[in-house]
């Protein structure tokens, strides 16, 4: 049910000789060079059997065009999806910077956001197990922002220099050409066996952090340490927090594995038809805050994007709003060009030391190249500054902008002689924060702190709960199994037997293996408090923004899906029609109720909660209906809420599913709508053959 917008003109049909449909109107169809376009069917040919003559600069130009309509997709983080929107200071914090877009309350500004996964290519499904981009371009008075992170808030390297081996250990191996947007194999499990630094953001790759069921429902970070400026000159050190006003919500591994084959593009559907009905998804933007006093006394150090700060020790206070309130007209003109560059920081804001964030400083700028083919992608109009800008920077590939006079170099007199000069430097522009370093001699080095790299690891582990932890260990079982060099396993099992033993022993007994040795740390673990922030079912699960999935058959009670669509309307739930055929269904009333999908294709892994309204008859029938069985069984296995109109009985019991808190008879629509978001975890033991 998504509202689509239309552009009507008019338009003349007639058809050629041979049959074909020429379509005329208003608007001119034109080559590139503003030639009117009298035939956009046939090639010009001699005669209407002849050969095509090399003279048809229409069709040249047209083939030739189509023949560059790729470019190279992003090396990582190719498969995404963005939206614009606006960000609204909703704190002015000047006591901490002076970044123009933290000064006053209500002032909004621009911004454009892309999320994406990471390690699969442009045409990869959207629901891997994988960490997820969260990029956001802040298109501010001062220039742009770019704030680009992840949903996790580390990383899994300490240092640039290992990025383009982290992303080759995990891209396809390079002599079969697989797996796609995988994770489990041997060439990504070997590095991280061999790269214990990588632990803390492998246990998040593990977790449900890494099958989110939606973009709106995940939390994005800035990952490194950032400094803030005010306009006096002090600094301190920030770390940037995006927490969704939908609440966090994960698949659980099975349904990932269906939604990907049944629909490939499930989060970028999502986030399309979420905007397009009007329920715009929103985040909190959050700052923690500290100082190099506080940094110093930390077992951690700040400045490694392998570490976490935990809110339990810093509060993340919110200083402002994202709303996402358009999608992109155009996908590949906006979304594929977007150029992010971690670089792009306005006064206000600086680098920390972070080597892998100053390693991204160079790549971003780096690959924009390539990918955009010229120094001029900053002028394609998704990435333009919204604000005025001028240099002396000329010429170049697909250079767009006319400059006018002699003035291209500076210091310059020319306007002694009356002739405009360009523009000059600012005294109050952009300044590096004078940080300095305490030793200053060149090194290719790590520093200390850097070498503990279990204790969070062990943070993230023993901050979970039960369920997530049962989750976490499935998913490190799957992807060992998944590695077919058995010392990989054995390594990786020696690593998780310093992060916890608990976790190393589940994950051998999934294994089938012997614990073996634990590894030798290269700085002894250390055991943080638990931190409840960094555990997705110990927060609220708000229900707007969820799917219901109705699925109906002929003479289904019409009273009843009243009462569902206006609960759901009401409580910001959208709602999708199933039906055995898309025509739809008539109603008890004898009325007719078109349906959005078909069984087969919108199986339940698809939303939130189903509800099932039939009569016993068509309940009956559907017995042997496979997809239809499957549909239940599946809300069933994943722990969804399934309403019912009792009717629906014969079904339920031919896809076992028995009557519990969440499979239930439903008498108002509330009964249902009240349950869209939650998952009736008790029930995973009739299921997972562990009962
Ligand atoms: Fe990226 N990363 N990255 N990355 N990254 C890219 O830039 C890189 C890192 C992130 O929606 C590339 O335009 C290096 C951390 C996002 O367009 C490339 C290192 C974080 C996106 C690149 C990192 C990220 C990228 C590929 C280690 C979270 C997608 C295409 C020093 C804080 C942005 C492109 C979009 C994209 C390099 C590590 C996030 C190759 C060298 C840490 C969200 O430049």
């Amino acid at each position: 049910m998504v509202k689509k917008k239309s552009t009507a003109t008019s338009t003349q049909d007639s058809h050629g000789q041979g049959g074909e449909l020429h379509q005329s109107g208003d608007i001119a169809l034109t080559t590139n060079h503003g030639v009117p376009v009298s035939d956009n069917q046939n090639s010009l040919r001699l005669g209407a059997r002849g050969p095509t003559l090399l003279e048809d600069f229409v069709l040249r130009e047209k083939i030739f065009h189509f023949d560059h309509e790729r470019i190279p997709e992003r090396i990582v983080h190719a498969r995404g999806t963005g939206a614009h929107g606006y960000f609204e200071c909703t704190q002015p914090i000047p006591e901490l910077t002076q970044a123009c877009v933290f000064q006053k309350k209500g002032e909004r500004v621009p911004v454009f956001c892309r999320f994406s996964t990471v390690a699969g290519s442009k045409g990869s499904k959207d629901t891997p197990r994988d960490v997820r981009g969260f990029a956001v371009k802040f298109y501010t008075p001062q220039g742009n922002w770019d704030l680009v992170g992840n949903n996790m808030p580390v990383f899994f390297i300490q240092d640039a220099i290992k990025f383009p081996d982290l992303v080759h250990a995990v891209k396809p191996e390079a002599d079969r050409g697989f797996p796609q947007a995988a994770s489990a194999h041997d060439t990504f499990w070997d590095f991280v066996s061999l790269m214990p630094e990588t632990l803390h953001t492998v246990m998040w790759l593990m977790s449900d952090r890494a099958l989110p069921r939606s973009f709106r429902m995940m939390q994005g970070f800035g990952v490194h340490t950032f400094r803030f400026v005010n306009a006096q000159g002090k600094s301190q050190f920030v770390k940037f927090h995006w927490k969704p006003k939908q609440g966090l919500q994960s698949t659980l591994w099975d349904e990932a594995v269906k939604i990907s084959g049944a629909d490939s593009d499930y989060l970028r559907r999502d986030l399309y038809e979420s905007i397009q009905n009007g329920a715009f998804p929103e985040w909190e933007l959050g700052v923690q805050i500290f100082d190099q006093e506080w940094a110093d006394q930390q077992e951690y150090d700040v400045l490694d994007a392998t570490k976490l700060i935990p809110e339990e020790s810093i509060p993340v206070k919110i200083v402002g709003r994202m709303v996402l309130d358009r999608y992109p007209d155009n996908f590949f003109a906006e979304t594929e060009q977007v150029a992010f560059l971690p670089s792009n920081i306005i006064p206000g804001i600086d680098f920390s030391d972070d080597p892998l964030l100053q390693g991204r400083l160079f790549s971003y700028l780096d690959t924009q190249k390539s990918r955009l083919g010229t120094v001029n992608f900053h002028q394609i109009p998704i990435n333009a500054p919204k604000c005025p800008f001028s240099n002396f920077q000329r010429d170049g590939m697909m250079q767009t902008q006319v400059p006018k006079g002699r003035a291209n170099y500076e210091p310059n007199s020319l306007h002694e002689v009356g002739e405009a000069p360009g523009p000059r430097a600012q005294p109050e522009g952009f300044r590096t924060y004078p940080s300095s370093v305490e030793d200053g001699s060149k090194l290719r080095v790590r520093a200390e702190l850097f070498a503990d790299h279990y204790s969070q690891a062990r943070l993230f582990y023993r901050s979970q709960s039960e369920v997530e932890q049962e989750h976490l260990i499935a998913g490190v079982v799957f992807e060992l199994s998944k590695v077919q060099l058995n010392h990989v396993r054995v390594r990786v099992l020696s690593h998780l037997r310093v992060i916890d033993e608990d976790l190393a022993k589940q994950a051998a007994k999934g294994l089938g293996l012997d614990l073996p040795p634990a590894a030798t740390p290269a700085r002894q673990p250390l055991d943080m408090p638990p931190s409840k922030a960094l555990s997705i079912l110990g927060q609220k699960a708000p229900i707007a923004g969820r799917m219901l999935g109705v699925f109906l058959t002929d003479g289904a009670d019409k009273d009843l899906l009243d009462m569902l669509l206006g609960s759901a309307k009401e409580s910001g739930v959208s709602v999708k029609i199933i039906a055995p055929r898309v025509g739809g269904v008539t109603l008890s009333d004898g009325s007719h109720q078109p349906a959005d999908e078909k069984v087969d294709g919108a199986p339940s892994v698809l939303f939130d909660a189903v509800a099932l309204l039939m009569t016993q008859e068509q309940a009956l029938k559907l017995c042997t209906n496979k997809a239809a069985v499957d549909f239940v069984s599946d809300a069933y296995g994943h722990l969804k809420a399934i309403g019912h109109d009792g009717a629906a009985k014969p079904l339920l019991d031919r896809a076992g599913a028995s009557a519990d808190k969440g499979v239930f008879v439903i008498k108002k629509g509330e009964d249902l709508i009240s349950k869209v978001a939650s998952r009736f975890w008790e029930r995973r033991h009739q299921v997972d053959g562990k009962a």
